[in-house]
């Protein structure tokens, strides 16, 4: 039993479709389960006008009855209320337009996005048909599936958290004890998701310092996930370590360029006996170790401590003082497409981390407990929970 997420639309698109196959039956959800982390998507300092007129929610078309799903591919619709602006720029069908103002095509593609190669590959002169699809808008949708993956983790007792620890030069001061689940209670009340109060306001600063100097930012974030089993993935093959797949679903996240686990690339620069979890027992808690470098995986693994994983975020390639580009029908030199844009979407990605993480976590859950009831998938967990002498 595998999962998949997969998603359709543009960005100014009549709007975005997700579809989940392969969650259980009886799974019971609600529909902020899914529209809280919509809206929690949507925030962040630094974010364009484009959020004033969004108001993401999903509606469910598929696979739910009742509250509770019935075992088959789930389907999210999430509108655009942009659409109303680009009808027919943006129509599915042919449109008459007026001769006097013709649909103009995109001719000038912004560095560091999907513009120019995009063009190449499918053969389109017209760079809107590329960045349509590019756009990060699509993470809407991600989001909205992502919820369900949460739902289903949720029961097994899995929790999946986000904070950005990284916006521009802006650094939030090292943690010295690790992150618990309750610690992230009131992440959301930071404009910049941030975990401390000093490096919250020192971000903000920063955002409105290089957005008045018409830059963008990009940043890193953290996901963590609480109360995962031992054994998720595995080191018998390649595709089904837990670590890559983990990098494949961070990377895959738009502007994305870097994902570390654990301590990452620090790691790298330590002598071994400081680079691993020394392993201990004792009766009341089986297997345990006192710290966490591994970031919650081993031989690519859970080991059952909390996963940590990173993810880092160029600036946003849309810039309000374009880069240099060239115009692709004439070849002449030209400045790339200025558009309305976020000046940083770091809060919001680390939303988007935790729908991948979740979704990566639930499709291992969903591998390695199969079960075509939620009641089938918790009975084969509390049987390998036990196999193990699990403690939790
Ligand atoms: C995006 C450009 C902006 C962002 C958009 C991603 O949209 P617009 O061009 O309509 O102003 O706001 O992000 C979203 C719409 C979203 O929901 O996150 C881009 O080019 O990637």
């Amino acid at each position: 039993m595998t999962l998949r997420l997969i998603t359709a639309g543009e960005s100014h698109g009549p709007g975005l479709t997700c579809i989940v196959e392969g969650l259980p039956a009886g799974l019971r959800l609600r529909p902020e389960d899914l529209n809280a982390d919509m809206a929690r998507r949507q925030l962040g300092h630094g974010r364009g006008g484009r959020m004033k007129i969004e108001r993401d929610a999903a509606e469910v078309t598929g696979g739910v009855r009742h509250g509770l799903t019935l075992g088959g591919p789930i389907a999210l619709q999430v509108a655009n209320r942009d659409y109303a602006n680009w009808e027919e720029r943006m129509s599915p069908w042919p449109v008459v337009s007026d001769p006097a103002h013709p649909i103009a095509e995109v001719h000038l593609p912004r560095p560091g996005h999907a513009d120019l190669v995009g063009t190449q590959k499918y053969k389109q002169s017209d760079v809107r048909n590329i960045l349509e699809r590019a756009s990060a808008r699509e993470t809407a949708a991600r989001v909205a599936g992502g919820g369900l993956c949460k739902a289903f983790l949720r029961v097994l007792g899995v929790e999946v958290r986000s904070h950005v620890i990284q916006i521009a030069s802006v650094h939030a001061p090292v943690r010295a004890a690790p992150l618990a689940v309750e610690d992230f209670a009131d992440v959301d009340g930071s404009p910049v998701r941030c975990l401390d109060p000093e490096a919250t306001k020192a971000m903000v600063r920063e955002i409105d310092r290089l957005r008045k100097a018409n830059e963008s930012l990009g940043g890193v974030f953290e996901v963590q996930a609480f109360g995962l089993l031992p054994g998720l993935g595995s080191h018998i093959s390649w595709e089904e370590r837990l670590d890559g797949r983990l990098a494949l679903a961070i990377c895959s996240i738009q502007a994305l360029k870097g994902v570390s686990i654990g301590d990452g690339f620090a790691v790298a620069g330590v002598p071994g006996s400081e680079a691993h979890d020394e392993i201990f027992y004792s009766d009341e808690r089986g297997y345990y170790r006192e710290t966490n470098r591994s970031g919650g995986l081993e031989g690519g693994m859970s080991t059952g401590e909390p996963l940590i994983v990173r993810g880092a975020m160029k600036p946003l390639p849309t810039l309000t003082k374009p880069l240099r580009s060239v115009d692709t029908e004439t070849h002449e030199p030209a400045q790339a497409l200025r558009e309305r844009t976020d000046s940083c979407t770091v809060p919001a990605a680390g939303v988007v981390g935790e729908a991948m993480v979740a979704f990566v976590l639930a499709d291992a859950y969903r591998q390695k407990f199969g079960g075509d009831h939620i009641d089938d998938v918790l009975q084969a967990v509390h049987a390998y929970e036990e196999r193990i002498g699990w403690r939790g």
